[in-house]
């Protein structure tokens, strides 16, 4: 077993090093398992019933009890998607609940006719193939590494071809194209260290082989490693559960395709508000309500749109949730200020942390002790971390009365305040101690452990390991060691319950945290979004988590936590962006301007350029950095209302992408690999496709003024200057002074904008404009979605699709929205036409800056029109 001491001693070292090169060696000592019976044909595919390879020692219990007997479920459950989960045949290994809290299964009932897919399967030992009938490539071919199944560890391998090109894995910091290296999963609150677990846990990857793609999502919660090894494989190793694969192979070989498949699966993003799309202003460390009305009112003097105030946790007195500081956020000046936003057409979020603190005088803290939501000690005592409030327990979110209680506590607040959203950090868990803190403590002012001397803090750590390792490793009825199995994942953080809570505490029906905790704020999303709609039947309610998992898309957006003022993380804010997008929250940003550290007036202003064409766009900062509000520097002043007016002109465009997104699950931002699935887009990670229409060719290096850009085959449009137009399949060298962000329009694309006001509302009061940009044949298509912007459910919407060829330009689809919609102003680039006309009449004509121009179409988008052009 020489594999396994050369595992651990290369974990050891990359827990220090992150940039260091993995050296490492999968177990192919393993000996695997054989069939064990017959294979059973079943209404939905296969069943393969599997035994241990070998009595003997060799490959045995590696870093756990072996698992002697599995069985193989295989389902077709569509064309597209092949279903294989490897679990033990007495079900005791544990999975995903098959529910909101976890991901609803699909129900299939038959096998798929004719899917894009073969399953394949050799015996002694087992190993599978999933093949793609168009090319006959093995997407996932496991028969060279046998396969590990034990309570504590499970292994499987795929063979890849050499430096195969895989995207996806996270949430972590990493380049775009996934390349040697590691990828731990295990949500943990870390400021965004390069190449470490972090906030969300995401087992999905799109790989793109020979420029077609196809995707692979392990539904598993439990900790684990994926090594991708740059020598022809890739290997999970999981610390608990089952192997539950499925495969994602569209027809059409896109990596959109895929996207579209994966959604279905995990659910797609959910639509958000009209609103939501404006630009939002946040900070750590307003010191006041009369701090935020300075923001609110230098945004004003500035005219720089603002549409959201954020408020973090400093409104709470000392930091407990639904409490209001009586001196700096008193409550009636917190309700005075949400109707003062309200009024002003503005928005109004807070954030609430899942973490109650323990004072017994803290009603909300009595009320969850009554209904008894909060998570167990494995004696059943309460565990007690600590957050900002000081000690503090945790909302079991699998308990059957806590949605009674989060439902008392957070509708009162958001009622109170008429919030528009709310904001849920904290919730990987993130704790201070590691695991609990000792029983029964109650104080609100503990120092914090980055406060104290190392001496002091190495003193109170092992406080906290002694009294961890006094309640056991294990839990009733569970012989497992939960707290430090044998196979030790890469945690950033070191051992599995530092800086969170135990593995060893205790959720409802007695699963150990161990199992669930990569599900724990995607568990309180969902909570929350229920008591939201309960109180807001009708909205499209807004919740912004940090902490994510498969699926969480379809209740929350996300941010990608605390980034650093850093141009490393303005570059790489794309990456992650692109990665959420692929994991189906398409609502998504990165703090503007940074979070940690202070950012420089042209860090600032390049951040806000880019940002303001984020899906979620937001300026965020600490607490105790400098100011970063985008009116404070002339530079960023200019940039920002620059940017934000095409923003805010192209909300339709966005609007219809966001529709898109949510009912087929493609993203909102896309790589251009995405797109353009050739060789030469592989490694492109700073471009950025909004949709397919919009590409953004952003600087994000200090001191640049140019920027070199790839431009797929066609024609690329200058936003701003529609003259000059790029012959696609071309690197090009763009000029980018400080507060000019370079823009593209594909030639081939129709874009629905708006006039840009100062907020989303009446920007959307204007009428409607279609900026038609012609391809190579001076043809072009788009599409316009309308509805009413907030209502979850909409009476009557309408979706028109715009064509334009042989100079028609031809609208139809459906027209439901009834509120009166106009289009006013038509512009064509890309050819020279002298007369328009509509319905009979001839159409003023006029040419501007490079296009020509119909100022005064007036008309009413209630049904389908043509407009000839000659
Ligand atoms: O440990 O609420 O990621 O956005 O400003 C810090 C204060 C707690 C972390 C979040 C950040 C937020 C901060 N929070």
């Amino acid at each position: 077993m020489k594999g396994v001491s050369s595992i651990l001693v290369a974990v050891a070292m990359l827990a220090f090093s992150a940039h260091a090169e993995p050296n490492y060696d999968v177990s192919n000592s393993a000996a695997g398992y054989k069939i064990n019976g017959g294979v059973k044909h079943t209404k939905t595919g296969l069943e393969i019933p599997l035994a241990f390879n070998s009595r003997k020692s060799s490959g045995k219990n590696l870093f756990g009890n072996t698992v002697d007997d599995l069985v193989v479920t295989v389902d077709y459950e569509t064309a597209d998607r092949l279903h294989v989960k490897i679990a033990d045949k007495d079900r005791k290994q544990y999975t995903v609940p098959d529910s909101e809290l976890g991901l609803v299964r699909p129900n299939i009932k038959h096998a798929a006719h004719n899917p894009n897919y073969e399953f394949k399967y050799t015996n002694r030992p087992f190993g599978f193939q999933v093949i793609r009938k168009s090319d006959k490539a093995k997407l996932f071919d496991t028969t060279d590494f046998p396969l590990v199944f034990e309570d504590q560890y499970l292994e499987v391998s795929t063979a890849l071809p050499e430096d195969a090109s895989i995207y996806g894995l996270g949430e972590t910091v990493a380049p775009f194209l996934r390349h040697r290296n590691v990828t731990t999963l295990w949500a943990r609150d870390a400021a965004t260290p390069f190449y470490e677990n972090q906030y969300g846990s995401h087992p999905y990857y799109t790989e793109i082989r020979n420029g077609k793609a196809h995707g692979t999502f392990l539904l598993n919660s439990h900790g684990m490693d994926i090594f991708l090894t740059g020598d022809g494989r890739l290997t999970y190793k999981v610390i608990g559960g089952v192997l539950d694969f499925y495969f994602f192979v569209p027809k059409d070989n896109t990596p959109n395709g895929v996207l579209s498949s994966y959604t279905d699966l995990i659910g797609k993003p959910f639509m958000p508000a009209l609103w939501m799309l404006g630009w939002h202003q946040c900070r750590w460390g307003y010191k006041n309500l009369d701090h935020v009305q300075r923001v609110i009112d230098g945004y004003k003097d500035a005219d720089i749109p603002l549409e959201t105030v954020w408020i973090d946790i400093d409104y709470m007195d000392r930091l407990k949730d639904f409490t209001f500081d009586p001196v700096n956020f008193p409550k009636d000046r917190m309700v005075a200020l949400g109707k003062q936003l309200h009024r002003n057409k503005q928005r109004f979020v807070t954030m609430v942390d899942p973490a109650i603190s323990t004072n017994t005088n803290y009603s909300t803290y009595t009320r969850g002790q009554e209904l008894d939501i909060f998570l167990k000690n494995s004696d059943g005592s309460e565990f007690v971390g600590q957050v900002w409030p000081g000690y503090t327990a945790f909302p079991d979110w699998w308990h059957p009365n806590v949605t009674e209680f989060w439902g008392k506590e957070m509708s009162d607040f958001i009622n109170l305040l008429d919030l528009d959203g709310v904001w849920i950090d904290m919730n990987e868990p993130s704790s201070f101690c590691t695991g609990s803190c000792g029983d029964g403590k109650r104080d609100e002012n503990p120092a914090v452990p980055w406060a104290l001397s190392d001496e002091e803090a190495a003193t109170l750590r092992k406080g906290w390991l002694k009294e961890l390792d006094a309640r056991g490793t294990s839990v009733p009825g569970d012989k497992r060691n939960l707290l430090y199995p044998k196979y030790s994942i890469n945690n950033g953080a070191g051992y599995l319950s530092e800086k969170t809570a135990p593995t060893t505490a205790l959720h409802h029906g007695g699963v150990p945290h161990y199992d669930i905790h990569n599900l724990y704020g995607h568990a309180e999303g969902y909570v929350s979004r229920e008591v939201m709609l309960k109180n807001r039947p009708d909205e499209r309610v807004f919740l912004l988590t940090r902490s994510s998992f498969a699926g969480s898309g379809r209740n929350m957006g996300h941010w990608t936590g605390d980034n650093h003022s850093l141009w490393s993380y303005l570059k790489n804010s794309i990456t992650e962006i692109f990665n959420l997008n692929m994991f189906g929250i398409s609502y998504v940003g990165a703090d503007v301007c940074g979070f940690n550290g202070n950012t420089t007036e042209t860090l600032c202003t390049r951040w806000s350029e880019l940002g303001a064409f984020y899906p979620f766009a937001r300026n965020h900062n600490a607490a105790n950095q400098t100011d970063q509000e985008p009116y404070l520097w002339k530079s960023t002043t200019e940039a920002s209302r620059i940017a934000l007016a095409i923003r805010y002109s192209l909300l339709p465009y966005y609007y219809t992408l966001f529709e898109e997104s949510h009912r087929v699950g493609t993203g909102v931002w896309r790589p251009l690999v995405f797109e353009y699935p050739e060789d030469k887009y592989l490694t492109n990670d700073y471009q950025v496709l909004v949709g397919k229409d919009l590409l953004i060719s952003p600087v994000v290096t200090e001191n640049a003024t140019k920027v070199d850009a790839q431009f797929p085959k066609g024609l690329w449009y200058d936003w701003y200057d529609y003259e000059s137009v790029i012959h696609g399949e071309t690197e090009k060298t763009l000029d980018a002074p400080l507060t000019h962000i370079p823009l593209h329009i594909r030639g081939g694309a129709i874009l629905p904008l708006k006039t840009p006001k100062y907020s989303v509302q009446e920007t959307y009061e204007t009428p409607y404009s279609l900026l038609i940009a012609l391809d190579e044949n001076s043809q072009a298509e788009g599409r316009l979605y309308i509805d009413d912007g907030h209502s979850l459910k909409q009476e009557a919407t309408s979706d028109i699709s715009f064509s334009f060829k042989d100079g028609k330009l031809q609208a139809k689809g459906t027209f439901g929205y009834k509120a009166a919609e106009k289009l006013e102003i038509i512009k064509v680039i890309g050819k020279e036409f002298s007369k328009a006309t509509y319905n009979g009449h001839k159409l003023d004509v006029s040419k501007k800056d490079g296009a020509l121009v119909l100022s005064d179409v007036g008309i009413e988008l209630t049904g389908a029109f043509n407009i000839q052009f000659a």
